[in-house]
């Protein structure tokens, strides 16, 4: 039950920090979603790329142009990072159970990224 709450709030807060369009008509509706949603379609599909973080590791992405928006989801309960391995490139924090906003960097190339917390978690981003 807490989890779903948390869920909830979080969709809640990403739809006020985001600007959601388009496909959230009636985002509270009566359609209740099953406990073990990800990325539960209506509410909260992110529109481009993703990165999933889950069981302590991070899914693939594929190629992105440069400047691209990804949506990091974090399917786990504790807190994970997108961190570059360049310093300084990119740093985002993702909270147990919660969302962040990648943007690609500008430049074409391989980045490799691992995780502040988890170092053992490894990930590439392409961007092209
Ligand atoms: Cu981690």
């Amino acid at each position: 039950m807490l989890r779903l709450a948390v869920l909830v709030v979080s969709v809640f807060l990403l739809g006020g920090t985001t600007v959601a369009c388009g496909q959230a008509d009636s985002p509270t509706g009566h359609g209740r979603h099953s406990e073990t949603v990800t990325a539960s379609p209506g509410t909260s599909v992110p529109t481009g790329p993703v990165i999933a973080i889950e069981g302590m590791g991070f899914s693939a992405v594929g190629p992105v142009a440069p400047g691209t928006e990804i949506t990091i989801i974090n399917n786990d309960e504790v807190e994970h990072s997108v961190t570059s391995r360049t310093k300084g490139l990119f740093d985002v924090h993702v909270e147990g159970k919660g969302r962040a906003t990648l943007t690609a960097p500008q430049d074409a190339g391989e980045y490799a990224f691992y995780c502040l917390y988890h170092p053992a978690m490894l990930g590439t981003l392409t961007v092209k």
